[in-house]
């Protein structure tokens, strides 16, 4: 698999790496220093609209340390992403997204009580040239510090999407502890982080207080799909100014062996991109990708997993700077990305009414089976189906009609009801996101 420099904007001369913050480079994918994506790596930040960074600190681990090293793991496999525009997206990010590569945080690991205040000082430089951040960890802890500074530079609290096998808030009443299980109780407490407005996604661990996030734990999004999960998280977080933290230990070890704490029952790395996609319509302020350490990877697989999802975050900045550019709201431009992005699921954004409308469309037409209409056998089920969302130009709805109507079909009345019911109380409002 190869493409020719010469489809790419940036000279073939050989130089080890583009000098513009702009247009894909021709190293190689094998060769070159290896910075994210292939960015330039500079601390010069005019005009920069995202900054890329390391911070490498594995001090704060309860389990395995290593994650010293994921940074240049993540880096690493970025390679093969600088290759070819990335998918689904099928535009070069970096024509209209200006993206460096900062080098890594300095701390005193020998001096533990310094580092966190090295870590906010480091996010504090780069959030000041009106760059946005994207950084990697690093064991989690490194999130505290990052939202500090984040909250001081755009306004606590802050929503958050949190990405994780673990929620992460289990009590800590020391201040200066370094733990990695503990910052969004600290955060939480701080008031950096408005709980109502924050969601935890793959959650498979047990704490008995949550702090009132919201929980959309892995077997939740198993049960209702990646659509349902996306919707859910939209709704949660509205239009507030928004942080979003991905532990790489969301996914499940098959996904992401190379980690600290892995447990099993996690998400897949295509429930992962799929969601991390949808995410255009978020009033994203950072983001960090963590947890990622190489030395228990096999074959690149976790490096690999958190580089896709770091440059899908970079696809989902480079959508808002596009949109903002064309002067569209996110909800404008999201209708537009849908059209031109099939994989992009296709019924969010619609909004309550049209749920109301199918339901009430699919009662009528349970009714219509009820007097007769439908003897039993599969194939009428389907027929059903199609038929239904061509009456009522729902072409969108085909899969959710068919399964709605499989219930029936199996004789799950009880399972049936439960789908009416959650179409009366769909949680997605277009006007949150307005
Ligand atoms: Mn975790």
């Amino acid at each position: 698999m190869s493409a020719s420099p010469t489809s790419l904007s940036s000279s073939s001369s050989g130089a080890p790496k583009s000098s513009a913050a702009s247009g894909m480079p021709p190293d190689a994918t094998y060769a070159g220093i290896m910075s994210f994506m292939r960015r330039p790596q500079t601390r010069e930040l005019a005009g920069v609209d995202v900054v890329v960074s390391g911070i490498p600190l594995d001090l704060a681990t309860t389990f395995r340390p290593g994650s010293r090293f994921g940074p240049a793991a993540i880096r690493a496999a970025s390679a093969q992403l600088s290759e070819l525009k990335p998918f689904p997206w099928g535009v070069d990010p970096f024509e209209t997204l200006k993206v460096v590569d900062y080098g890594d945080c300095w701390f005193d690991a020998h001096n533990p009580l310094t580092i966190r205040d090295a870590i906010v000082a480091h996010a504090r430089t780069i959030l000041a040239s009106g760059a946005r951040m994207l950084t990697f960890g690093g064991d989690h802890y490194i999130t505290y510090p990052l939202l500090r500074a984040h909250a001081e530079k755009y306004g606590k609290p802050l929503s958050l999407i949190h990405f994780d096998a673990h929620t992460d808030t289990w009590p800590d009443e020391q201040p200066d502890s370094l733990n990695h299980g503990t910052m969004f109780y600290k955060a939480v407490r701080e008031g950096l982080i408005d709980p109502a407005r924050s969601v935890q996604v793959g959650i498979r661990t047990w704490n008995d207080d949550t702090m009132g996030i919201k929980v959309l734990s892995a077997p939740w999004v198993h049960q209702h799909g990646v659509e349902r999960t996306i919707e859910t998280i939209l709704s949660i977080v509205g239009d507030s100014p928004t942080y979003l933290t991905f532990d790489i230990d969301c996914l499940d070890p098959a996904f992401a062996p190379g980690t600290g704490t892995p447990v099993p029952g996690g998400l897949t790395s295509a429930q992962a991109l799929e969601i991390i996609r949808s995410m255009t319509p978020v009033n994203l302020m950072g983001a960090d990708v963590v947890e990622v350490a190489p030395a228990y990877d096999h074959a690149e697989i976790t490096g690999l997993a958190a580089a896709h999802i770091a440059a899908d975050l970079l696809c989902v900045m480079n959508e808002q700077k596009l949109a903002k550019g064309r002067g569209q709201g996110v909800a404008e431009h999201f209708e537009r990305s849908r059209q031109r992005y099939p994989a992009i699921r296709p019924s969010v954004g619609e909004p309550n009414t049209f749920r109301l409308k199918y339901r009430e469309a699919l009662i009528q037409t349970v009714q219509e089976v009820i007097r007769g209409k439908l003897h039993g056998s599969r194939h009428e089920v389907e027929a059903l189906a199609q038929s239904f969302v061509a009456a009522h130009d729902m072409p969108s709805f085909v899969d959710a009609v068919q399964s709605d109507l499989d219930c029936l079909y199996l004789g799950n009345v009880a399972r049936f009801r439960l789908r009416l019911s959650e179409y009366e109380d769909w949680p997605f409002k277009r006007s949150n996101i307005q």
